[in-house]
């Protein structure tokens, strides 16, 4: 049954855009009741109104954290209109029934954002006015609750059309609208309180989501939290999936550690190349030789602005997505010429510092591994003391093993990862993976190095490496067997250096 509108309820804070309704509900003859500064402003458009005040025969109090929080009103918003003693109590305290609410409620995330201070933004924490939309929603079989500005519009041609009459499809559409104005204002009130992110905030990303195309594979159905468009600008090609998604974080993770103009190419969230040099072109050539291979269909990511000739390299290769923080308009063109590749801006967006993954019956959160060990967090613990090029090298490779699934190895040289091992259930087969690999594409493992994720059990793996031409190792230590694996180094006359931090990655 549609609701015929005799009584209207209307606190705003603020006002604009709201002169059609107001001359719509007096055209109509609606009773209209609302709080001083919206009472005043009815009044200027020469519209009758009551003060709620004369509805509750109370003041408002507490410089107005209390007026509309009142029986008198609650009630006339929460009446089932089907239930008899409801309507009797109505009768009984002397109730009129509210039928429309219109609540524009305190700008709570406006007020933090101009930076004011706490004790103004806590006064901007709406009490009455969030209540008064949830008690009209919650009862919008009986109610019209309008609770943004967006949707004036619409009440007032409805209003018109159907002669004062709002439907039920469209009474529940307004609620709809309202529990999502309630919901989006608490988790603002709960961000700001939660500003040292005491208490976890997934919940926070869930407000947006999209649905994916698929999950992991086609028969898996998908859908992804969170605001890709404020990471990212698209610019070309179709929707990221499942794949690409996680692909993609893994990308902009391992970027981040890289200052010099640095090209990464991931398969499956491990680097399958990745170099840093003076200039991108040379960064993404000497990236693509790691292992050109792999690097078909992968996600490229570059720290750099890509120009019109490193364009034209990367478009040789078929990608699935290519970020970087800036394109010249020639390298656009170049890469656009190709279908079915995304081509995204990577905007600067902080990251949530805390990581969730669903497990068993639950979820575990932990911090993201945000540690990473340079020259300085190496300590020697072989006679041969590493070369300043060495510490530079184990560096670098020590940035990739942190993002590569474990078990793994690196090996690295010059500014160029050469192979690693990734996701292997024993580091000496994560060690023989990377040999190969690197031999099977033309390099030479004289002079590289080679990094860890975590400590030897035994001296095998420094053994094979040593043999394989590397002459400098990096570790974090900690097995009680790493003397074994220092007399091996020792023995063989080469370098290693251990760290202390462990960068499992699983
Ligand atoms: O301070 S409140 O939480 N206490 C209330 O009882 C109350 N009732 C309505 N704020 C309250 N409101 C809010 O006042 C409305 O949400 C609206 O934003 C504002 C309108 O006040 P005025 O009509 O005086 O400008």
């Amino acid at each position: 049954q549609p609701v015929k509108i005799k009584n209207a309820l209307i606190s705003v804070y603020y006002k604009d855009h709201l002169e059609p309704v107001i001359h719509e509900l007096n055209r109509l003859g609606v009773k209209i009741y609302s709080t001083g500064g919206t009472e005043a402003f009815i009044r200027s458009l020469g519209a009758d109104v009551i003060a709620v005040e004369d509805l509750t025969s109370y003041p408002s109090i507490l410089g107005g954290r209390v007026k509309t929080l009142h029986p008198k009103v609650f009630g006339g918003i929460l009446a089932r209109r089907s239930l008899e003693q409801d309507l009797q109590q109505l009768q009984q305290y002397e109730i009129p029934e509210i039928d429309l609410v219109i609540v524009d409620l305190y700008p709570f995330e406006e007020t933090v954002e101009s930076g004011a201070g706490h004790d103004d933004v806590i006064e901007k924490i709406d009490i009455g006015g969030i209540s008064l939309i949830r008690a009209a929603a919650k009862n919008y079989k009986d109610v019209v609750i309008v609770s943004s500005k967006d949707d004036y519009q619409t009440l007032a041609q409805l209003l018109k059309e159907n002669d004062g009459s709002i439907e039920i499809e469209d009474r529940k559409r307004f609620a709809l609208n309202a529990f999502n104005i309630s919901s989006s204002y608490d988790t603002a009130i709960f961000q700001y309180f939660n500003q040292d992110e005491q208490v976890p905030v997934f919940k926070q990303s869930i407000q947006q989501s999209q649905v994916l195309r698929y999950g992991e594979n086609p028969h898996q159905q998908g859908v992804f939290y969170g605001q890709l468009d404020a990471m990212f600008t698209k610019l070309h090609g179709k929707e990221l999936s499942y794949n690409n998604l996680v692909d993609v974080d893994a990308a902009v993770s391992l970027i981040d550690e890289f200052t010099e103009p640095t090209v990464a190419i991931l398969k499956h969230t491990n680097a399958c190349g990745i170099a840093s040099r003076s200039f991108i072109k040379e960064a993404w050539i000497d990236a693509l030789a790691c292992d050109p291979v792999s690097a078909f269909g992968g996600v490229i990511i570059a720290n750099d602005e890509i120009d019109e000739a490193t364009a034209i390299e990367i478009s040789k290769l078929f990608y699935e997505v290519l970020i970087a923080p800036a394109y010249t308009n020639e390298a656009l063109e170049v890469l656009k010429s190709k279908k079915n590749r995304v081509i995204l801006i990577r905007n600067k967006v902080e990251l949530p510092v805390k990581q969730f993954k669903t497990l068993l019956n639950g979820v575990i959160e932990q911090d993201k591994d945000a540690v990473i060990e340079g020259p300085a967090q190496m300590t020697p613990v072989t006679n041969a003391q590493p070369t300043e090029q060495q510490l530079k090298d184990l560096f670098f490779a020590n940035k990739i093993v942190k993002h590569t699934k474990s078990n793994t190895v690196v090996l690295a040289k010059n500014d160029q990862l050469l192979a690693s091992g990734v996701g292997q259930t024993s580091r000496v087969d994560a060690l023989i993976q990377a040999i190969e690999k690197a031999k099977n594409f033309g390099f030479d493992l004289n002079g590289a190095v080679m990094t860890s994720d975590a400590f030897f059990p035994f001296p095998d793996c420094v053994e094979i490496a040593a043999n394989a031409g590397i002459t400098a190792v990096l570790q974090p230590g900690g097995s009680i067997k790493d003397q074994d694996s220092i007399d091996m180094a020792n023995q063989k006359n080469i370098v290693m250096v251990t760290t202390g931090v462990r960068h499992f990655k699983h």
